[in-house]
Parts: C-alpha cells; sequence; structure tokens
C-alpha cells in the first residue's frame, strides 16, 4: 500500500487521491502509488468507475522537478498515463487548484476532467526549459485545437477552469464538494462510450488539409519565442501529432522531452525555481508577524499607482495619498484604464475588476494613513523630501504600524532615522509597473525588527511578488549592479561601436532589449540629471540629451522612431555623433567583436555582485540571480548572472576583467577580493554558503 496515493471505495466508485504534501508533486513514489492503485481497480468487479483525485485542494503540480537532476527511476511516468488512458471503466479526474505540467497530463489522460472553479491548468514546462513530456502536446490539441492549445504550451500560461469549460479541457466545472460532484458526474455518464483524446483527429484532419497554413503558425510561435530551442522542440512535437501515429508520436514527444530536460538551459531554470522559493523563505523565522488588513500608499505617480494596485489584487484596501489632486485625478483615471485592459483581456472579470478598484480610496491627507497597519511611500527619489514624510508618518499613524520606502537608491536607515521607531521601517523597491513585474527587494534597514521583516516578506508574497531580502546600500542588489552596465555602454559608443551592435548582442544573449533601446524607452534624461548633479559627463549620453534627443518621448534617443511607432530605426545623425566623439578622444577605430562586447556589458555587473557578496548586501549568489532574472529581464535559461559566471568559470572572468581593467585604463574593472580568492582556490559563486543579510 503506497503511502502517497490511497484509494477509498464507496457506492461502487474508486477514489485514488495523490497525498503527497505540498503540491502533489508526481515522484516515483507516486507513480508506483498510481500504478498499484489501477492495476488492482482495473479487475475489481465491485466498482463502476473511479475519480483521480488530489489531497489538500491540490491535483498535482506536474512531475517532481527535484528528480529530474537524479537517474530516472521506475515505473516512469509514460507508464503511468497508458495504464489511465486504458482504464476498462470511465475514470474521471476532479481537478481543484493547480493541475499543472504532468499533473495535467494525467487529467488528460482520464476519460473526463471536472474542476472547482477556482482551478488553474498549465502546461508550463516551457518556463523551465522544456516541453510537456507525458502527452501534453499530443493530448491536449487533440481536445481543444491547436489555437487553445498553442498559447498554454508554447507561452506556458494557464488557463483557468471557467476559461477551459467546455472547450475539451475541462467537461464540467462543479461547485461544491468536488469528489462528490465527480462521482455524479460519473453516474450520470454511465454507459457512454468514452472517447479517449488519443482517439480523436479532427484538429489533424484540418491541418492536413491546409499544412502550409500549420507550418506559418509554428514559426510565428517560435519566432516570438525568447527561448528558441524549446519553442523549436515543442514545434516538433507538434509536427508529430500530425505526422506520426499516436503512440510513436509519444515517443517522439518523450525523447524530445528527455533531450530538453537534460539540457543547459533547463538545469539553469531549475536552478532559478527553488532559487526563487529559497529566497521567498527569508525573513520567516521570526516567531510572530503583523496583522495587514489596512494599506496605504504615499504618492500616487506611477510607482504609487502599480503599487496601489498590486495590495488591491491580493485583496487589501488601499488609501492612495497625495497632496496634489490633479495627480490624484490622474491617477484614478490610470487605474480604471487598466481594469477596463483586464476585462477586455479576459484576465479579469467586471465584478472582480470593479471590487478592486473601488478597493483603492484617494485622499489628499496623509493622516488617511492613520488607521493603516502598512503604508508604502512610493515619493520620488529626494531623502529630505522622503524623511519629511516619514517623520509625519512617525506622528500620524499607530505604534506597530509598517512604514516602508519604495525607494531604489537611497539610503533607508538615513529614512528609518527621521522616525522615533526605525524598528518599523524597511524598504520595499518594488519595479515598474509594479502591479505587474514580480521582483520586490525587501531592504532591511539596520534596525528593522524580525516581525517587520517577516510581515512584509509574506505580504509580498501575497501579492504575488518573488522576494529578495537585502541590505542595505546605494542602489541595493539590482540597480547597484545595473549602474556598473551604462559607464560601460558609454565607453564602447565612444569607441566607436553603434547602439544596434550593442542591443543585438544584448538580445543574442537573450535579454528582451538592449541597453540603448531600454534608456530610449525609460528615457535619457533622468540619468542625465544624475550624471550633471554627481559631475560626471558622458559625451555621447550627454550630446544626445542636449540635441533634445530624450528618447522615446522625444521621438529621438539613441534611435530614431517614426510618429506613433515604437520601433528603433538606427540614425545617421547618431552615427556620426559616434564617430567624431571617438575620433575626438583619440580613440582609434577598431574592430570590437561580439564576445568583448558582451563581456564589457556582463562583466562588470558580476563584479559588483561579487562586492555585494563581499560587503553581505546580498545573502547569497543565488538571491542575485532571483534579483535579476525577475526584475531586470536577465534571460531565465542562462540562469542569472552568477550562475552564468561560475559556468564561464571564475578564473576566466577574473583574466578577463584584468585584461579589460588594463586595456581601458579603468581600475573599477579590477576584479573583486571575492573572484580572485574563489578562483584562486578554483571555487565557484555557488560554493558560498548563504550569509545573513
Ligand atoms: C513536468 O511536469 C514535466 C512533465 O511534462 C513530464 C512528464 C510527466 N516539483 O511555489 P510554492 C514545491 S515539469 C517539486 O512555494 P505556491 C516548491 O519547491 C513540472 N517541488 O507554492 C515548494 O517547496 P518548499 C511542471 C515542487 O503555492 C512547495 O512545493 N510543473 C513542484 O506559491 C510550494 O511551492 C510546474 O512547473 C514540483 N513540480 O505555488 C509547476 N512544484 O516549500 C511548478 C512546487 O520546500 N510549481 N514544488 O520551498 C508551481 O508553479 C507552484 O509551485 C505552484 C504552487 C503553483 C504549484
Amino acid at each position: 500500500m503506497s503511502n502517497v496515493v490511497r484509494v477509498e471505495t464507496s457506492d461502487r466508485v474508486a477514489r485514488i487521491l495523490i497525498d503527497r504534501p505540498p503540491v502533489n508533486a508526481m515522484n516515483v513514489d507516486v507513480r508506483r502509488g498510481l500504478l498499484e492503485a489501477l492495476s488492482v481497480l482495473r479487475g475489481d468487479a465491485g466498482i463502476d468507475g473511479a475519480i483521480l483525485a488530489g489531497a489538500g485542494g491540490r491535483f498535482c503540480a506536474g512531475s517532481d522537478i527535484e528528480e529530474f537532476d537524479a537517474p530516472p527511476a521506475a515505473p516512469s511516468s509514460v507508464e503511468v498515463f497508458a495504464a489511465l488512458e486504458n482504464f476498462p471503466k470511465p475514470l474521471v479526474a476532479a481537478i481543484a487548484g493547480v493541475a499543472f505540467g504532468g499533473g495535467l497530463e494525467l487529467a488528460l489522460a482520464c476519460a473526463y476532467r471536472v474542476a472547482s472553479p477556482d482551478a488553474r491548468l498549465g502546461l508550463p514546462e516551457v518556463k523551465l526549459g522544456m516541453l510537456p513530456g507525458g502527452g501534453g502536446t499530443q493530448r491536449l490539441p487533440r481536445l481543444v485545437g491547436f489555437d487553445r492549445a498553442a498559447p498554454m504550451i508554447f507561452r506556458g500560461e494557464p488557463v483557468s477552469a471557467k476559461e477551459a469549460e467546455g472547450s475539451g479541457l475541462i467537461d464540467a466545472v462543479v461547485e461544491g464538494d468536488l469528489l462528490e460532484a465527480a462521482v455524479a458526474f460519473l453516474f450520470a455518464r454511465r454507459g457512454d462510450t468514452v472517447r479517449p483524446a488519443a482517439a480523436r483527429s479532427t484538429w489533424i484532419d484540418r491541418v492536413r488539409e491546409d499544412r502550409p497554413a500549420f507550418e506559418a503558425l509554428l514559426k510565428d510561435w517560435t519566432a516570438k519565442a525568447r527561448e528558441k530551442k524549446s519553442a523549436n522542440a515543442i514545434a516538433e512535437a507538434f509536427r508529430a501529432a500530425v505526422d506520426l501515429p499516436f503512440d510513436q508520436a509519444l515517443q517522439r514527444e518523450r525523447a524530445l522531452f528527455v533531450e530538453r530536460r537534460d539540457s543547459a538551459e533547463a538545469k539553469a531554470q531549475r536552478y532559478l525555481f527553488f532559487a526563487e522559493r529559497d529566497a521567498a523563505k527569508v525573513g520567516l523565522d521570526a516567531p510572530s508577524v503583523r496583522p495587514v488588513d489596512r494599506t496605504a500608499v504615499v504618492g500616487a505617480g506611477t510607482m504609487g499607482v502599480g503599487i496601489a494596485m498590486a495590495l488591491a489584487n491580493a485583496g487589501l484596501p488601499v488609501a492612495l495619498i497625495d497632496s496634489d489632486e490633479k495627480t490624484l485625478d490622474r491617477a484614478a483615471a490610470t487605474i480604471a484604464t487598466n481594469y477596463r485592459r483586464q476585462i477586455e483581456s479576459g484576465a479579469l472579470t467586471a465584478i472582480e475588476a470593479a471590487r478592486r478598484e473601488e478597493s483603492i480610496r484617494r485622499g489628499t491627507a496623509i493622516t488617511a494613513a492613520g488607521d493603516c497597519q502598512l503604508v508604502i511611500e512610493a515619493v520620488f527619489e529626494d531623502l529630505g523630501l522622503k524623511k519629511e514624510i516619514f517623520a509625519t508618518l512617525d506622528r500620524v499613524t499607530a505604534r506597530g504600524t509598517i512604514l516602508a520606502t519604495n525607494t531604489s537608491t537611497l539610503d533607508v536607515d538615513a529614512i528609518a532615522a527621521a522616525t522615533t521607531r526605525p524598528g518599523d521601517v524597511l524598504g520595499l523597491h518594488f519595479f515598474s509597473p509594479a502591479h505587474i513585474m514580480r521582483l520586490v527587494e525587501v531592504v532591511k534597514g539596520r534596525a528593522t525588527a524580525p516581525d517587520v521583516l517577516k510581515t512584509a516578506v509574506m505580504l509580498a508574497r501575497k501579492m504575488g511578488k518573488a522576494t529578495v531580502v537585502v541590505g542595505v546600500c546605494d542602489g541595493f542588489v539590482g540597480n547597484r549592479m545595473h549602474l556598473r552596465r551604462a559607464p560601460n555602454v558609454e565607453r564602447l559608443l565612444q569607441e566607436g561601436v553603434m547602439p544596434a551592435t550593442i542591443d543585438r548582442v544584448a538580445t543574442a544573449f537573450g535579454f528582451a532589449m538592449g541597453p540603448c533601446a531600454t534608456s530610449d524607452l525609460t528615457g535619457l534624461d533622468v540619468q542625465w540629471r544624475i550624471r550633471q548633479a554627481k559631475g560626471i559627463r558622458y559625451p555621447v549620453a550627454d550630446a544626445l540629451c542636449e540635441m533634445g534627443r530624450l528618447g522615446q518621448k522625444a521621438g529621438a534617443g539613441y534611435y530614431r522612431y517614426d510618429p506613433g511607432s515604437r520601433r528603433p530605426l538606427e540614425d545617421p545623425v547618431v552615427h556620426d555623433l559616434i564617430r567624431k566623439t571617438a575620433v575626438s578622444l583619440g580613440n582609434a577605430p577598431r574592430a570590437i567583436g561580439d564576445e568583448e562586447i558582451l563581456d564589457r556589458l556582463l562583466l562588470p555587473m558580476i563584479n559588483e555582485g561579487a562586492g555585494l557578496l563581499e560587503e553581505g548586501i546580498a545573502r547569497c549568489p543565488a538571491d542575485i540571480d532571483v534579483v535579476w532574472a525577475t526584475g531586470y529581464g536577465w534571460p531565465t535559461w542562462r540562469g542569472g548572472p552568477m550562475y552564468f559566471a561560475d559556468h564561464i568559470g571564475l578564473i576566466t572572468i577574473r583574466d578577463r576583467l584584468e585584461r579589460y581593467s588594463t586595456q581601458l585604463g579603468d581600475e573599477t574593472l579590477r576584479p573583486a577580493r571575492l573572484i580572485k580568492a574563489l578562483a584562486a582556490a578554483g571555487r565557484g559563486f555557488s560554493s558560498l554558503p548563504a550569509a545573513r543579510v
């Protein structure tokens, strides 16, 4: 008898229950338990059918990812899917919570699927650098057609039970007790002829009638994918569905899956999966938490609006406070537009959108924060202004209210010192747009109380965020590393490398956008103002700003833009400026290869990351990688900058940094002490133990 698969029989129906907390992930014990249960029940004359369900309100989160790095253990999941599909009596998957990956594939192999209204169904393997390996690419399109299956498999986005109802994926969404409803469903279908997914060919017949159209769709999906190898494998699996008999197509899918599972890209994404979950546990060891049922956001600009929406989305009422009525009106309009878009895209019902919108009340007086248990300040980056606001919050809020600043660079300890209770203060650094971007750097101040940290981490998790606890310094983890890239981009431009070349190298590496296109998007004036204040001169970037080329909003920056378009177009004016600057600086023309460009974009950041570890600002290299993967568009299949550095090898990183430092006369490129020490010892970043932040 399995300890993770239970069978209970009553009313001539067997209930097969996967019970492996927390998410019923399918490991070897589950596979064995399922096979045993199915083989016993096959010959059981005392049942008319069976229900497959998960304990604890979750069906199954898929294969146990931890097993992927170990040698395969029998029985394989393929045997389980076959046993489900060939079960001689009606078999109903009763889905609550999540049915993801191999979990959904279990359900697809059953004759029927019923689900609770809150259930989510998905094939997220692509987000782990893979494709479904248990029939997902074969059964799903047979059940729902290519147009519905493609986004689920190529993008890995789940659908809700409601969206899936009636599409062939979910036969019925049922309210109330799921198991009882599943049994009732089974009784109603007694005697019906079951048509397993494998036997359905409507989609395939249609493809065969117009193969070029199908190929065009596959080309479109693979072109859109950032990580091409998984996308190409998915396209191959779809082709197999059309070209091969079902059993052979399953084998082809499995072979593609195994190849992807063992790939460097998939290993990197598994590493990030667990790194993100480790990072989310930091701070949770405090013995208590503070209650948070009412929140406030001070400052109704872009960041404030995003944070208010993120809080409202997590079910919390928010007071959005700004002394300027007009800013508040603009904020209200933005919030309304954002929610309307979500209704239009089907992401939210009109009722839910209205509920969230109404939960954000606006006010001009900071006293509106008086009855809140958590206040997030999101005014612009001015230490004096922030200190003033914190001094006021100190007066108007009750003791114990958590006071958080959304500063991206300023000294959280200095802000905390403006209050009489620095223990209640911490940083919550959201990324724009805050209701969409997943990362929150939780900045622990010198005095931040353990229960304040714990409450903030738990709240951010409730908001669906990836949390990384970091220490106080200029720019924390993400921005401090990011700021190392800008001077190096400028330096490349000064040496005559064109923006499009730099951006091409960055996007070929996997960034969604290159640094020059990104600057055009965010506006060149922000960094210009910061440089001016610090007395720093960037000949190329400054000249662009002086010409009024402030980026997309001005129709020109590193690139030019046609009216109403965001497509960057190379501009001879910029080329001319760059060439002249290179000459005036005495930079002899030389061909700078892609490898050097990439090195000079990435190595300074890795070097800074090492500095963050030396100083204890970042707890461990994996935390830095989570910051970059979830907040800065680092290609997840490359695992994050520190993981990438280990992959290259720290001896190589050290030597290249030395070389560039000498070549460019730039002392900031000298390898960090930590890199030198690890390289000398033949170790990598991953060998470091996690420190306390
Ligand atoms: C697959 O199925 C391939 C097949 O096609 C092949 C053929 C069969 N394995 O995220 P949480 C752990 S590939 C192992 O904090 P939430 C997680 O590490 C798989 N462990 O909770 C954490 O552990 P700990 C396709 C897993 O409520 C704990 O569960 N499936 C797995 O915010 C709680 O997780 C996926 O990609 C797993 N599959 O979110 C689904 N899943 O407590 C990946 C979770 O020690 N999982 N854990 O830190 C998820 O998306 C989310 O975890 C889920 C729950 C939505 C399920």
